[in-house]
């Protein structure tokens, strides 16, 4: 806020009303300019953006309501409150002025504390709008803000779910998400009545290769595991899963037994290709994997870990049987 008096512009014909209101305004504190025509004043007002403009109606060339319309309807003069002074009386003309945007009407010959007391309201006024045109602009601005805020927290958090979801050695989901998705899709089956398959991957003899190519190396194999598998599956539902150490979980949603198998042939000659170095391995000298595979229709009295059993059991045969196979 600044303590310059506030400016008032007189659009007013008659030079001797212009002197007398001028010599008054001025005594009362504020900065007054005038123009003697309407195209004199629309000019001024728009370089000087007055606080308040006093405007005659009579004058030759532009008459009041035309420069009050003029005014008004331009974005840098349209706030100024504009007073008309007139001889004019009729309740008309003072309709036409409000219709041209007027914030008051003072008839002439004008009482100088009347014309004052309204300046004064009006300005009054006109400030007090500012004031709430400023505060519903911070408040807008602070809206925006925190909007921005909420969706910022919005994407961080799901940002944090997906990582929650996921296995950090490997990227692809882990032991939670898994238990969590073949619940859902057990549920689903039993709904349906289709098939549900899973494939169990575990590394074979990994433990020989961490201890021949140490952990790290062990770790990358892993990486390379999962992405083999990955890529190995072609449906969108598809989905694996860490299930724990070197073992790897897929699940096959509407699955049958046939095609179960299929994906675990799939998965098995995927891993083959990789060519992972495995010089010491008792089986091939590459990495190799082991798959037990298992398919159900769910009933009620069965639950996900029967089929996760199932599957465990398949693996240990595969196992048995001398790794580096599926079985079903
Ligand atoms: P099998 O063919 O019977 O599966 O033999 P294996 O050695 O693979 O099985 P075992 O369960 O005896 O050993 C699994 C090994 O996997 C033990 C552990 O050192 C290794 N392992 C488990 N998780 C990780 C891991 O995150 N990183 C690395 N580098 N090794 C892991
Ligand atoms: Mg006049
Ligand atoms: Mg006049
Ligand atoms: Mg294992
Ligand atoms: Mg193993």
């Amino acid at each position: 806020m600044t303590n310059s008096p506030d400016v008032l512009l007189i659009i007013e014909d008659r030079l001797v009303d212009t002197l007398i209101l001028t010599r008054f305004l001025g005594q009362a504190g504020f900065k007054v300019i005038s123009a003697k025509s309407g195209e004199e004043g629309i000019e001024i007002a728009t370089t000087m953006l007055p606080d308040l403009i006093l405007l005659d109606v009579m004058m030759p060339g532009m008459n009041g309501f035309d420069v009050c319309d003029r005014l008004k309807n331009k974005n840098q003069t349209t706030e100024i409150p504009v007073i008309f002074m007139t001889a004019l009386t009729d309740t008309l003309d003072k309709l036409r002025a409000f219709e041209a945007g007027a914030a008051d009407y003072i008839t002439k010959p004008l009482k100088h504390e009347e014309v004052l007391a309204r300046i004064n309201a009006h300005l009054k006024i006109r400030k007090l709008q500012r004031q709430l045109q400023i505060q519903n602009q911070k408040l807008q601005a602070e809206i925006a803000e925190r909007k921005l805020a909420e969706a910022r927290l919005e994407e961080a958090n799901r940002e944090l779910q997906r990582l929650a979801n996921l296995d950090g050695l490997t990227q692809v989901a882990n032991r939670r998400l898994f238990d969590r998705q073949i619940e859902q899709e057990w549920r689903r089956h039993l709904r349906e009545q289709q098939t549900l398959s899973i494939i169990l991957c575990d590394v074979d003899h990994f433990k020989n290769y961490n201890d021949n190519y140490g952990h790290l190396a062990g770790d990358s194999c892993l990486q390379l595991i999962a992405k083999g598998i990955q890529n190995a599956l072609h449906r969108s539902t598809d989905i694996v899963a860490r299930y724990g150490g070197e073992e790897f979980i897929v699940i096959l949603p509407n699955t049958k037994t046939e095609g179960a198998i299929q994906v675990g042939e799939v998965i098995h000659q995927a891993i083959e290709i990789l060519n992972i170095p495995y010089e010491h391995s008792p089986l091939k000298n590459y990495v190799t994997v082991s798959l037990g595979v298992a398919s159900i229709i769910p009933n009620i009295a069965l639950n996900p870990l029967d089929l996760v059993g199932t599957a465990d059991k398949a693996l240990y045969i595969a196992k048995a049987q001398g790794r580096d196979q599926v079985v079903y």
